[in-house]
């Protein structure tokens, strides 16, 4: 491995990451019914420049030019996920075999490239017909995220060896259902509370659909947050204690603890009666998995905010918008997200000491969206990007030498896409995408990818080579 690059375990296994409705556009074709996020879109005002995901990065129709550059890319694992209202347009009922059958050719295309698929079930695009009967709040969505696993699965589950249930379930739960940034753009802290309970009881039962079809390998992924607080004072102390609960430990202490958070009751008072909860609920969300996913971009450091909201949980949610400091020692990324690697490796050590039975790791997304332009050689030169990446992997590789067991690292994202309540307007692609075009351009940062990982390749090989001539002039002596 060439020195200007980290050094990671010979097997690691590298990727890049997108997400259905930021990507694939078509959302009206071959029988896709409506989604959360369509509905929500053309509600006015709640995302930047009005956009919507209806024509996105076009990849359903141009799967193949972008599986073409993943394969230039090198990239051992691709991972994407599969929109629910393609395959259940009203989330119930049997399977649309058309929305299937994008998924199907999108699988053997990378398969012919030699890329191994790694999917998401759920990346936040809910059927809107079953928001109309209560979405996440209500335990019929669970059961029914369950049928939709078992359809995808009997499908696919012969060519996708990994699976994700869902993506960053803290995003659905809380942006979804508290503070209304996301769809269906709820504020309700009982509501969210019960979301973030069903999307786990869905995660669960999904978990046992996947393993009856016989799939190879099962896991969740998570945004866990590393918390700072600003200062030492005690309310900063105590708005950082109640993000840990809402951000962290609601998912990480029942799928890995078996227990629910021991903070709640304190965090959430009489809303933490558990009212939503059923009996069984922790033998099923605590299932083992074959990985942890996770998802990382930047710490939070938290000032106590002032409380003005009654409720306990849409105001926690919400402090941490009103509450996230800026800081001047550091670069911050287009986001506004400040860039801090080292806490990275603090995150998944700390992870590691908390929770003994965690599974391996897999970091399932961690990237940077910069104000990249093309130059007038037609290229992107985004060296920020490069150094966020390179800096990012050297955390990672940093925590692995610490004792963390880490498998491998997807990039968000492949391609620039729909950032979700900020539109268009935030970059986060390896290749630009010129919408109008839809012209795609590779940019410094997937040339620098490409190489390291062409670079890691290469000295596997060698290693590979090495220890097979030891091995035979061994036996030959
Ligand atoms: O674009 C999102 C992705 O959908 C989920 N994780 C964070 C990314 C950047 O905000």
């Amino acid at each position: 491995m060439s020195d200007a690059f980290p050094a990671l375990p010979a097997d690691f296994v590298f990727g890049a990451a997108t997400a259905a409705y930021q990507i694939e556009g078509a959302h009206d074709e071959d029988g896709r019914g409506p989604s959360i996020w369509d509905t929500y879109c053309r509600e006015p005002g709640r995302i930047e420049g009005g956009a919507t995901g209806d024509v996105a990065c076009d990849h359903y129709h141009r799967y193949r030019e972008d599986v073409a550059l993943l394969k230039e890319l090198g990239v051992d694992s691709y991972r994407f996920s599969i929109a629910w209202p393609r395959v259940q347009p009203t989330g119930t009922g049997p399977a649309n075999q058309r929305g299937l059958d994008f998924y199907d050719r999108l699988t053997d295309e990378l398969l012919a490239a030699g890329i191994s698929p790694a999917a998401t079930l759920y990346h936040w695009d809910l059927p809107q017909a079953l928001e109309d009967r209560g979405g996440w709040r209500v335990r019929e969505t669970a059961q029914r995220f369950a049928e939709y696993a078992a359809l995808v699965a009997a499908r696919l589950g012969d060519r996708i060896p990994r699976w994700i249930t869902l993506n960053e379930p803290f995003c659905a739960a809380f942006l979804g259902y508290a503070t209304g940034r996301h769809a269906p753009g709820a504020r309700e802290g009982r509501g969210a509370l019960a979301a973030a309970h069903q999307l786990l009881v869905g995660h669960g039962l999904a978990v046992r659909a996947l393993r009856a079809a016989g799939v190879a390998e099962v896991g969740i992924t998570l945004n866990p947050d590393r918390l700072l607080p600003a200062t030492d004072s005690v309310a900063d102390r105590e708005a950082v204690r109640r993000a840990e609960t809402l951000h962290n430990e609601t998912w990480l202490d029942p799928l890995f603890a078996g227990r629910y958070p021991r903070g709640e009751a304190e965090a959430w008072g009489p809303m933490a009666d558990g009212s939503w909860r059923e009996e069984g609920g922790l033998e099923l969300i605590g299932a083992p998995l074959d990985f942890l996913g996770i998802n990382y971009y930047r710490p939070i450091t938290l000032t106590a905010a002032p409380h003005r909201d009654p409720d306990p949980v849409t105001r926690t949610a919400t402090d941490i918008r009103v509450a996230e400091c800026a800081r001047d020692d550091v670069r911050h990324t287009t986001m506004g997200w400040p860039v801090d690697p080292p806490t990275f490796t603090d995150l998944l050590t700390d992870l590691t000491a908390r929770y003994p039975a965690l599974p391996p790791l897999l970091i399932t997304e961690n990237g940077s969206a910069e104000a990249d332009t093309v130059s007038p050689d037609g290229r992107v030169h985004d060296t920020d990007r490069i150094d966020y990446l390179r800096d990012h992997l050297t955390a990672v590789a940093d925590a692995i030498r610490a004792g963390v067991d880490v498998r491998g690292y997807y990039v968000w994202s492949l391609l620039d896409n729909f950032e979700w309540a900020r539109g268009y307007g935030r970059r986060f692609g390896l290749i630009r995408v010129d919408y109008p075009t839809q012209q795609r351009i590779p940019k410094d940062s997937y040339h620098w990818y490409r190489d390291l990982i062409a670079a890691h390749h290469h000295d596997r090989t060698r290693h590979h080579i090495s220890t097979a001539q030891h091995t035979g002039e061994q036996a030959a002596r």
